[in-house]
């Protein structure tokens, strides 16, 4: 795929579901009694990997027009896969699957592809089996494959060395099959979507400060859920709108739960203009229309407890750094190494190569802004986030920008292309 620079854009964009909660509602679906409604379900790869995996062990989920229906077979519905489930690219679905597997009956082996079986997977193993899971990395790498043989669990009080909502939900499902209460502190927050969705599905579940507290003797039922737009797909939109001169869009919808709000407060405190409309609280999950406008940017310094709120989206934002006046400086983003690929080496490089001034640090990046980026051809090894993040870059940049591994784009925004020409006049 190419992209040139583009003199505006302006229109309204409709960004899709959010990936984080339309996986849980899937799953969490499939767990309760009755059937659950999801509207604006993200229909990505990463998402379809998580519904195939639920229906191999026996949940019937359905398309429904603009629905998805998830007829929930209750806590102990689940059964055995025939075959090896596939998680494919997501790790969400690795991790989240593995702590409702440890609880199972049944055993299962689980895997993903080339990259899911390079990212680490022992951050789950080890608090799973604590609980008393039998979890294994068959090749002995702590990555996928996983054979999980279910067993009877036993809630446990696990402080996470990392701030992930991946590793904090592995426990707390795994919880819903243990005896006692499972509790499960952070070093700092991560995203809260299972804490919220949990309780909306009837599960009795606390959360203070940096902890969450599962009790036991649970029961979910059915609910009607309206996924909020991503902000993490909104986010190439908002950097977009700020790059690009004489250019303002409304991004409709957009979820601001606080816990993943962190681009928003640090483009803001960059100097960009992005206000808000119609907030409204959907579900647990606050909602509302974004709008952003050209702005001149300068340099920031984003570490700290802030970084799980943002981390997703650190990829664009240091590329919207590029071209704000002065330095910024990422701080406490180690975690960006195990995503879908490097993200710290892989966008030091990448901007590098259009000519930003860039410094790779151990966890993060040093960003000299204000020189002007040219195209060139991007490796996003296979990774959707970077691909999105240089065709934003393309789009301020001389010159072309080439981006030849481009489907991954499907892992989380099918429609990336299409919304973002309906913005280009
Ligand atoms: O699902 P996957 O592959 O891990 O996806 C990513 C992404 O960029 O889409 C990360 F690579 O998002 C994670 C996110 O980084 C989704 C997620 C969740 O839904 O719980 C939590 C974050 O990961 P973590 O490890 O910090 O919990």
């Amino acid at each position: 795929m190419n992209f040139h620079s583009v003199s505006s854009l302006s229109g309204t964009v409709t960004v899709p579901g959010d990936k984080s909660i339309s996986h849980r509602a899937v799953m969490f679906g499939a767990l309760a009694e009755g059937t659950t409604e999801i509207s604006h379900f993200l229909k990505g790869a990463d998402c379809l990997s998580t519904i195939s995996c639920f229906r191999q062990m026996g949940i019937s989920i359905e398309e429904q027009g603009e629905k998805i229906l998830v007829h929930g077979k209750g806590l102990h519905g689940l059964q055995p896969p025939s075959q090896i489930l596939d998680c494919g690219n997501s790790g969400t679905t690795t991790r989240l699957i593995s702590g409702i597997l440890a609880g199972q009956t049944f055993d299962t082996t689980l895997t993903g592809d080339s990259s899911i079986q390079k990212r680490p997977m022992k951050r789950i193993i080890d608090p799973l089996c604590q609980m008393g899971a039998d979890i294994r990395s068959i090749n002995q790498n702590d990555c996928a494959p996983l054979s999980i043989s279910g067993r009877k669990l036993r809630g446990i009080s696990y402080h996470s060395p990392v701030a992930s909502a991946q590793v904090k939900s592995a426990i707390l499902l795994a919880g819903l099959y243990a005896e006692g209460e499972t509790r499960v502190t952070e070093p700092a927050l991560s995203r809260n979507h299972t804490e919220l969705m949990l309780s909306s599905f009837g599960a009795s579940i606390s959360s203070e400060q940096l902890t969450a507290t599962l009790y036991p003797g649970q029961r979910l039922m059915a609910q009607s859920i309206q996924v909020p737009g991503d902000i993490s797909s909104a986010a190439f939109f908002l950097a977009a709108g700020l790059l690009v001169p004489n250019s303002q869009i409304h991004l409709k919808h957009v979820g601001i739960n606080p816990t993943r709000d962190g681009i928003l407060h640090v483009f803001r405190q960059m100097g960009g203009t992005i206000t808000m409309e119609n907030l409204k609280t959907d579900g647990g999950e606050p909602v509302a229309d974004l709008i952003v406008q050209s702005s001149s940017l300068h340099g920031t310094v984003i570490q700290g407890d802030i970084i799980p709120t943002l981390i997703d989206e650190l990829p664009v934002i240091a590329a919207a750094a590029c071209f704000a006046e002065g330095k910024t400086i990422i701080r406490d983003a180690a975690e960006l190494k195990v995503k879908e690929s490097n993200r710290i080496a892989v966008m030091t490089h990448n901007l590098k190569a259009m000519g930003a001034d860039v410094e790779e640090t151990p966890d993060g990046m040093i960003i000299h802004g204000g020189r002007p980026l040219h195209g060139t051809v991007i490796d996003s090894h296979g990774d959707h986030r970077i691909a999105m993040t240089f065709a934003i870059a393309g789009l301020a940049a001389q010159g072309e920008t080439l981006i030849p591994d481009w489907d991954c784009v499907n892992i989380s925004y099918p429609d990336f292309l299409t919304d973002l020409q309906s913005l280009i006049s």
